[in-house]
């Protein structure tokens, strides 16, 4: 039976409120930003100098690979930049640790997209041509298909440098696959599953600069997405690999546990190194002496000598950076988009507040696990055999007044009732091909008569029929993040909603990591969430798209028999989204895409809620920010707006810098390496 229904009842959606983004970046090719080539000489910020002048750390060009990364000056918004000052961040997630591959989290807000560079980088693509659009070189820094493209010969950056001075290589490469992302005992942070990278694809190593993919599919470029941040970004093994269960008497959440956050100076790849850490209050980084980026001078990247985050909430990111006391924030709660935009018109506002267009959207996931995802209990296997039954996803549908939803959590033109699926105003979005179940309270009531459910005892809730759970009332136990006024917000207005259909919602609102450990272990059986890249670019995180493999989507994974209850049509999905990742057809792919969001959005494979655009507020006094850098489309805009070329013009500089004329790791000096 094909999952693809004939028009029947639904419609096509709303058209979204006209909202202009601000600004368009200006479309470039990826060869425009960057490129790797040796220069004729390098240099660095005088205190760095003075380690260097006393013996501390080697000269920089022995401290830079034979090709560093060098990012054009045509491409930066207001030129090379100088050395100097710091840019603070807010965040609302607390670090447990430094073993990102492992599993540790280190508090979000751009803190590990500043630590670990990946294989490719994809954040800056906003700004790439669409017909050119490919991954940017990054710790690879090119690769070559074989004749039948089944295997990708990929280069790495050769002679660059861990922060600690010790080699960067293959080896660190080959530790990740091995012992990361192929042990399924060690759950990465970027959600990395041997599903992201393809079925039985497998990766060698070469030589010490060279690895090579070999793919089942021909040429699967898509691929090179999920070799960017979350999904590809390798650990010092010369220190990960000893802790590692395979090679220690560790257990696993020793080895995820390792490198806790008091662990000072952990060897990173990315622009800056952690120095400082104080609970609840602050980290902060310097800049890695080793970084392996400069720009056409010479000029060892990145320019700031520091970055910090304060520990405290997401909304206090918005009113510290609108204040002028932090320098960055993602605006993407609406109930602070009018104070923020109230405050940014003032004459003296110290930060630039910029409009991208609708990509944050909120989605309510049932869980579709009917073998055991998660341990559920009588009364949770229940509401899940409810969840796959497309007449009860019909009936919560039809109850939502997304309307409603959207203007509680502000007024005007920005949100827009979201129906699932692909965002509307996307590349890959095609309106026609989307259901929109429109709110009918009558006929969700229906739907809900259909899937069996009635008030028996009159409560005002309905039951489960009497041989399911003992017909008991329909109680549901929502998902929400804690972290986050948005995501309790629209938790309120659904419950609110489902309460008026007859359905009780018992809210389980979790906190920052261990949020995690309830979704991945599929401890709920309604979530709310706001998606990621995936349901935006597509290109970005598409394993996330469908039950591709048993860890790859959300709300449906392997049940303790490790094998994936699929309904039909989510399997038509996985058929789907497996033929996009192997074409490399632009028009099939535009139609595979259509398909999907036919599929997705007919049988409701999740619940859509609300979808609108969030706003980049910086600090005024930062230089070399990209002309319409989205807060959110293949990655966050900490890793969009590019922080290592950003810089403070000499006449603007502060003394905000935490820990001035210090370096990470100097033995002896700075803050020296701190073993744990
Ligand atoms: C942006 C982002 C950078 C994670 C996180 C946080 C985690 C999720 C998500 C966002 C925060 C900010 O989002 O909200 O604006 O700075 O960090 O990583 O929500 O709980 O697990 O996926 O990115």
């Amino acid at each position: 039976m094909s999952a693809v229904f004939a028009q029947t009842e639904w419609t096509t959606p709303p058209d979204p409120p006209e909202f202009a983004a601000q600004s368009e970046p200006v479309f470039v090719s990826g060869s425009d930003i960057q490129e790797y080539k040796a220069l004729p000489e390098y240099h660095e910020p005088d205190f760095v100098k003075a380690f260097v002048d006393a013996g501390k750390l080697p000269p920089v060009a022995e401290r830079l690979p034979k090709e560093p990364l060098v990012f054009k000056t045509p491409n930066m918004p207001d030129g090379m930049g100088v050395y100097g000052d710091t840019m603070r961040h807010v965040i609302g997630g607390r670090p447990d640790g430094w073993n990102y591959i492992g599993g540790a989290t280190q508090g979000w807000g751009g803190i590990d997209i500043g630590m670990y560079e990946c294989l490719t980088r994809t954040g800056p693509l906003f700004q790439v041509k669409a017909d050119e659009l490919e991954p940017l070189p990054n710790l690879a820094k090119s690769w070559e298909w074989s004749e039948d493209g089944h295997e990708l010969t990929m280069h790495l950056i050769e002679g660059a440098k861990w922060s600690d001075g010790e080699p960067f290589g293959a080896d660190d490469v080959m530790f990740y696959w091995e012992d990361n992302v192929l042990d399924t005992n060690v759950a990465p942070t970027g959600g990395a599953t041997p599903e992201s990278f393809g079925e039985g694809t497998t990766l060698e190593k070469i030589d010490d600069a060279t690895v090579k993919w070999t793919f089942k599919q021909a040429k699967p470029t898509q691929f090179l997405y999920a070799m960017a941040y979350g999904t590809f970004c390798p650990g010092p093994a010369h220190i990960l690999k000893p802790q590692h269960p395979k090679y220690s008497e560790n257990n696993y959440d020793q080895y995820k546990n390792a490198f806790p956050p008091e662990f000072l100076n952990f060897p990173v790849m990315g622009a800056w190194v952690p120095v400082e850490y104080r609970p609840d209050d602050v980290i902060v980084l310097r800049r890695n002496p080793y970084y392996w980026k400069v720009d056409e001078n010479g000029n060892q990247l990145p320019y700031l000598n520091e970055v910090s985050y304060r520990l405290s909430t997401w909304a206090d990111r918005d009113v510290q950076t609108i204040a002028g006391t932090a320098d960055f924030s993602n605006l993407e709660q609406p109930e602070n988009f009018v104070e923020s935009l109230r405050r940014a018109a003032e004459e003296t506002a110290p930060a630039r507040l910029q409009f991208g267009a609708r990509t944050i959207g909120y989605t309510l996931y049932p869980n579709l696990s009917g073998n055991g995802w998660g341990e559920p209990n009588e009364l949770s296997q229940a509401v899940r055999e409810l969840n796959r039954n497309i007449d009860f996803r019909k009936a919560i549908t039809y109850a939502i007044d997304r309307k409603s939803l959207g203007e509680s959590l502000v007024k005007g033109p920005f949100t827009t009732p979201y129906p699932g699926g692909l965002y509307a105003g996307t590349s890959f979005y095609d309106k026609d091909s989307t259901a929109f179940f429109g709110y009918d309270m009558d006929k969700a009531k229906e739907y809900l008569a259909k899937a069996g459910l009635e008030d028996t005892d009159g409560n005002g809730v309905v039951n489960f029929p009497s041989g399911t759970a003992g017909g008991q009332d329909v109680q549901i136990t929502m998902l929400v993040n804690a972290d986050y006024t948005t995501d309790k917000s629209l938790a309120e207005g659904v419950l609110a909603q489902m309460e008026a259909l007859g359905i009780r919602v018992i809210l389980d609102t979790v906190s920052g990591n261990s949020l995690a450990e309830y979704q991945q272990g599929g401890k709920y059986d309604w979530a709310i969430l706001r998606n990621g890249s995936d349901l935006v670019s597509v290109v970005q995180g598409t394993a996330g798209l469908a039950p591709v493999g048993p860890r790859t989507a959300f709300s449906h994974r392997a049940g303790t028999d490790g094998t994936l209850d699929l309904m039909p049509f989510e399997q038509e999905m996985v058929d789907t989204v497996n033929k996009f990742i192997a074409s490399a057809d632009n028009a099939e792919r535009a139609d595979l895409m259509k398909t999907y969001q036919q599929i997705y959005t007919q049988n409701l494979y999740a619940i859509g809620l609300t979808q609108y655009p969030g706003a980049l507020l910086i600090n005024k006094r930062f230089a070399n920010i990209p002309a319409g850098a989205p807060i959110f489309q293949f990655n966050w805009a900490e890793d969009n707006v590019i922080r290592e070329r950003l810089y403070v013009p000499a006449d603007k500089q502060t003394t905000n810098e935490l820990h001035p004329n210090t370096l990470p790791n100097t033995p002896g000096v700075g803050n020296g390496p701190i073993s744990n």
